[in-house]
């Protein structure tokens, strides 16, 4: 902390608003369970990266290669942030710079694609993403997007049906990746699709990227052109993105990031991105992600059990849909019900919904969050009971608080931050 009293410059005010406010969160995120698949604790070593004086300097540039004097501690950590992400990916190029998941993927487009150029990825309805295609990205705005949805009976992708639309729609580039879709995605699949219409592959794995690290879902690194992740869903890192590609692509990658869509890199993120990478690479790891998705598998075999429609009728990853129309709610009214009840997660459009997206006919419920406080398959059977009670008794005021309860001393059994 700057500490010269006699300098007004460096004066310190205490910003009580402020500081209130991020208590109260701090004890949210203790008090509640959290289910949201893309959200996560992070740890307290990346916390102390990101809130370090690394956000004080600009480092415009690449290592070695900046615009502005006085680079050299984040030449060295940018250097660090690079070697343990390709080390984590087994992969020979990364750019460690892009501000969030959405960033990466807009640098993607820019250094591969020109305006009106076809792109094909998956619909957003069945789990695609917004920055894939939807009319107000700007992907939706200046390239001509198709899409494919997945099968209607198996509601998993049909790699057959994608090949047709691959066909029609000449795209010069295919997304594989999605935010809502609870299967293996299969890459060498979409390399030969890519390969046969003569397209790029782009690999979005952001929800799975810390699965892929943890070796228990296949990688793209390798297959797909380029593969963009965010940092800070499974991977369990601060909020930011990542681009992989092979080193042949290097220089368009990095031009498409700085300038093209950015300017100074956020290097406290990118710090707090090398500690990541570093937990990530510990054999702890491979076991935390492991225990992910058993509990993924645990949650979504006990809601089955209890009469609840399974999007896909299961999980092979850190999420799951629940389609609630035959429980006679929308999504909207069971996320809401739940998180009344201290129980965090989304409502989601399933594939074919007919609602709309504020709405909806599902919940989306992942385990991410609740597996780095220490949950495991038997907490995963309490929640399932917990869900279950709190849709059952969604009009019953008294039981839903009594059951916040419950829920509050199932997280506080499971502490995070218990040191702040
Ligand atoms: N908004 C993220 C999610 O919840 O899946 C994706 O960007």
């Amino acid at each position: 902390m700057i500490k010269n009293k006699d300098n007004p410059a460096q004066a310190e005010i205490p910003d009580i608003q402020i500081q209130k406010l991020i208590a109260k969160e701090l004890d949210r995120q203790r008090n509640q369970i959290v289910l949201i698949a893309s959200e996560n604790y992070t740890s307290m070593e990346v916390m102390r990266a990101t809130g370090s004086v690394l956000t004080n300097k600009y480092a415009e540039g690449y290592p070695g290669d900046r615009y502005y004097e006085g680079c050299q501690i984040y030449d060295e950590i940018e250097d660090l942030a690079i070697k343990r992400c390709n080390e984590l990916f087994n992969s020979n190029f990364c750019n460690v710079q892009p501000h969030s998941g959405v960033q990466a993927n807009t640098a993607v487009f820019l250094g591969t694609l020109n305006c009106n150029d076809h792109i094909l990825s998956m619909n957003l309805r069945d789990g695609g993403h917004l920055s894939h295609g939807h009319k107000q990205n700007l992907t939706g705005k200046y390239f001509e997007v198709f899409t494919y949805s997945v099968d209607p009976e198996t509601e998993m992708i049909d790699y057959e049906n994608v090949k047709k639309i691959a066909w029609i729609a000449r795209p010069k580039l295919i997304i594989a990746g999605a935010s809502s879709y609870s299967r293996i995605i299969d890459y060498t699949k979409f390399r030969e699709i890519a390969d046969e219409v003569g397209a790029f592959l782009m690999a979005d794995i952001a929800h799975v990227a810390g699965l892929i690290a943890g070796g228990v879902h296949p990688t793209s690194v390798g297959i797909a052109d380029f593969t963009t992740a965010t940092t800070h869903k499974t991977l369990r890192g601060p909020r930011g993105g990542l681009i992989i590609a092979d080193k042949k692509y290097s220089g368009m990658i990095n031009k498409s990031v700085f300038p093209g869509i950015q300017g100074g890199p956020l290097m406290n993120t990118v710090a707090a991105k090398a500690v990541c990478f570093n937990e990530a690479l510990q054999p702890l790891f491979k076991e935390y992600a492991r225990r992910v998705v058993e509990n993924s598998k645990v949650l979504c075999a006990n809601l089955k059990d209890r009469g609840f429609r399974i999007v896909s009728g299961g999980t092979d990853n850190h999420l799951f849909l629940v389609d609630l129309t035959n429980m006679g709610m929308t999504g909207y009214e069971a996320s809401d019900t739940l998180a009344s009840a201290g129980i965090i997660l989304n409502k989601n459009v399933i594939p074919y919904d007919t609602l709309n997206p504020n709405i909806t006919s599902g919940i989306r419920i992942g385990t991410p969050a609740a597996t780095t406080r220490g949950m495991g398959v038997k907490e995963m059977h309490k929640i399932g009971e917990f869900i279950t009670f709190a849709l059952k008794n969604r009009e019953d005021k008294t039981a839903i608080a009594d059951l916040a309860n419950r829920v509050k001393k199932l997280a506080q059994d499971f502490p995070v931050y218990a040191d702040m």
